[in-house]
């Protein structure tokens, strides 16, 4: 559980955040349920947008948690209607961001427990194999799954991605319910302090 949860500023510019904190970044596709995860493992409902328009989060959006780190929440990628221009200026800033920051610690990257082979998603795990900073899945929005197809997507996503990225974990999240929180709090916790 966090204690003091408190939303921090949208900056462009990681140089710009005036108290330097670890940094845990939450990332994936847009609609992955980056803002509804900020919001639900924070316990604070309207803390991050949560986008009825995917795409929405244009900024890094920073949110200080007991004074000792910050979620980042990233502009999610990979939307349809997206040009691909404007893909290639996300993946630029993105990398910008990964290169000035110095301070993170953990990406959490987010995928929708339904949509497992997204050639995003493949290509984030790839960009974060470079990075040293520790990294670990959820795959979201598991209420939609029953039980048989919440374990053949563990396996998939297993399959597809863990063999990219030394040290990773899966784990199951959804908004739902509050069973899956603990493992995030340990895997911040060990990334963090341990
Ligand atoms: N059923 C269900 N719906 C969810 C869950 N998490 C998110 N959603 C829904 O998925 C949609 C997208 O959620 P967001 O949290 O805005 O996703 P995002 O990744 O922040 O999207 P962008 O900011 O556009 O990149 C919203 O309609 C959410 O209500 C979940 O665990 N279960
Ligand atoms: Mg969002």
């Amino acid at each position: 559980m966090f204690e003091k949860v408190e939303f921090a500023g949208s900056f462009t510019d990681p140089e710009s955040v005036k108290i330097r904190l670890p940094e845990v970044v939450i990332a994936g596709r847009s609609n992955a349920g980056k803002s509804s995860f900020i919001n639900h493992i924070t316990g604070k409902p309207g803390l991050a947008k949560v986008s009825g328009t995917p795409g929405k989060t244009r900024a890094l959006n920073y949110i200080r948690i007991d004074d000792s780190f910050y979620f980042v929440d990233l502009p999610g990628y990979g939307y349809a209607k997206v040009s691909k221009t404007e893909r290639e200026r996300w993946g630029a800033f993105i990398r910008q961001y990964f290169k000035i920051s110095g301070m993170i610690k953990l990406i959490i990257h987010l995928i929708d427990s339904r949509v497992l082979d997204s050639k995003f998603d493949l290509e984030f795990t790839r960009f974060c194999e470079e990075t040293d900073a520790g990294y670990l899945i959820l795959l979201t929005k598991t209420d939609k799954l029953n039980q048989s197809e919440m374990s053949a997507a563990l396996k998939t996503a297993e399959n597809n991605y863990a063999g990219l990225r030394a040290f990773s974990s899966i784990f199951p999240y959804t908004v739902k319910s509050g069973k899956f929180k603990k493992n995030v709090f340990a895997a911040i916790r060990d990334q963090l302090i341990g």
